[in-house]
């Protein structure tokens, strides 16, 4: 009798987790020559599953219990570290705990083990596979998985994200888990395991399956951190593929917090640009003016997307009102800098048409490229030490 050890990571899962764990263990009449285990690895939820998980693990010795820390990566990996060092297991599979994806999807998954796959993953993009979410859900899943095959490849796999999969303890034990990202909290694990099986020598097949909504519980996906995160890391991947050894998805994991000002940074740019050149085009306004209205402009564009994106997680003293007062006050500092500097720049050099590479550009706009540095050092320090500063760090000033 051969054995599959299930893995089932946890948290706040406390409606589903019993009903769930049946739900699996009772495929083992689909699955003859198999004894199914279950493995719920909980990072100490606390709704309590954790509580519910053990019990059932003392109840039921086909259930296994685990403790890991935070993070769907963590209880992943450790989860089938665990298994094989102490379950003995013919076959490692994972499924998410929520129900989202019916249990019936195992049996299957651990046929195309015995078929001579060692990786088996469920699909949503294959035929008879289906996505059956939201649409900005659906859409997301899809956009996902298509920049993963484009950046990071392989090509020929269809569904990067999804949890539902069946591979062998070899192959597992193959992986290198140093160039996986497991510790870091984000749901980048599971394509980033599946580019590490592959790299590992993984013989893979894709098997369609049904993706359902939530019936119990809330989701734990943080969609725009996961876009952020799969964009960094396939580039990572390509990039190192390339021979540009540069750890790039840790960076911008570090530095989320000047990335996203730098992005807001410059779609304030381009709405300051854009405002620029009809102010002086069409309004004939001389530059320096045009600038001075079109940065007032950019400033409440950045404000509200600084405040909404950026530094969301900040907990910042002060109403939205003051906050705002004192980011139009800073940024005030970096519109003068830009006057003044297209100012001077007007004074020496008028007004005019450069040709650069073929290239006509108005001497304006030359003006403004040069702005842009010296004001994005000022915004994002000012901003930075002021505005949204933690409001630990106001309080701990103000003891002081
Ligand atoms: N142990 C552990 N499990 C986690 C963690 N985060 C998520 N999970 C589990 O991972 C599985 C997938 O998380 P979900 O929140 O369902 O993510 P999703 O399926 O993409 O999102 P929904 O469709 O809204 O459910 C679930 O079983 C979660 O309980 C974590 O930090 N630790
Ligand atoms: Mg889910």
């Amino acid at each position: 009798m051969k054995k599959v050890v299930v893995l089932l990571p946890t948290y706040n899962e406390k409606n589903i987790i019993e009903k769930f764990a049946k739900e699996v263990l009772e495929q083992e009449k689909n699955l003859p020559g198999y004894k199914i285990e279950l493995l719920i690895a909980d990072s100490k939820s606390p709704d309590g599953t954790g509580e519910i998980a053990k019990k059932l693990a003392d109840k039921n010795p086909k259930i296994h219990f685990l403790s890991v820390e935070r993070g769907l990566g963590v209880a992943i990996i450790k989860g089938h570290q665990y298994s094989i060092k102490y379950l003995n297991p013919d076959v490692l599979a994972q499924l998410d705990a929520d129900g989202q994806v019916d249990a019936v999807i195992l049996p299957k998954l651990v046929k195309g083990i015995e078929e001579g796959y060692t990786l088996i993953l469920g699909s949503r993009f294959v035929k008879g596979g289906k996505n059956m979410l939201s649409l900005s859900r659906r859409l997301f899943s899809a956009g996902a998985s298509f920049v993963c095959r484009i950046i990071m490849g392989p090509f020929n796999i269809r569904e990067f994200t999804n949890s539902a999969r069946a591979f062998t303890p070899e192959l597992f034990k193959k992986i290198n888990l140093e160039k996986l990202p497991w510790r870091e909290k984000t749901f980048i694990i599971q394509p980033a395991f599946l580019h590490e099986a592959i790299e590992a020598g993984a013989k893979y097949k894709e098997m369609p399956l049904i993706f359902k909504n939530r019936a119990e519980g809330y989701s734990k996906n943080k969609i725009v951190n996961y876009v952020y995160d799969i964009f960094s890391y396939t580039l990572d991947i390509r990039l190192h593929k390339m021979g540009i050894n540069i750890p790039l998805f840790l960076l911008t994991r570090r530095a989320k917090t000047m990335v996203k000002f730098g992005v807001v940074g410059t779609i304030g740019t381009v709405v300051d640009f854009f405002f620029y050149n009809i102010f002086i085009s069409k309004l004939l306004i001389p530059p320096a003016t045009a600038k001075a209205i079109s940065t007032e402009i950019a400033i409440v564009n950045n404000f509200i997307l600084n405040n909404y994106w950026t530094f969301r997680h900040r907990k910042t003293s002060g109403n939205i009102f003051s906050k705002f007062g004192i980011f139009n006050l800073v940024s005030l500092g970096g519109l003068g800098i830009a006057v003044i500097i297209i100012k001077i720049l007007h004074i020496l050099f008028g007004d005019g048409v450069a040709s650069i590479l073929g290239l006509k550009i108005a001497y304006y706009n030359i003006y403004f490229l040069v702005t842009i540095p010296p004001v994005m050092g000022w915004n994002f320090t000012i901003n930075h030490f002021v505005t949204f500063r933690h409001k630990a760090a106001v309080e701990k000033t103000r003891i002081i």
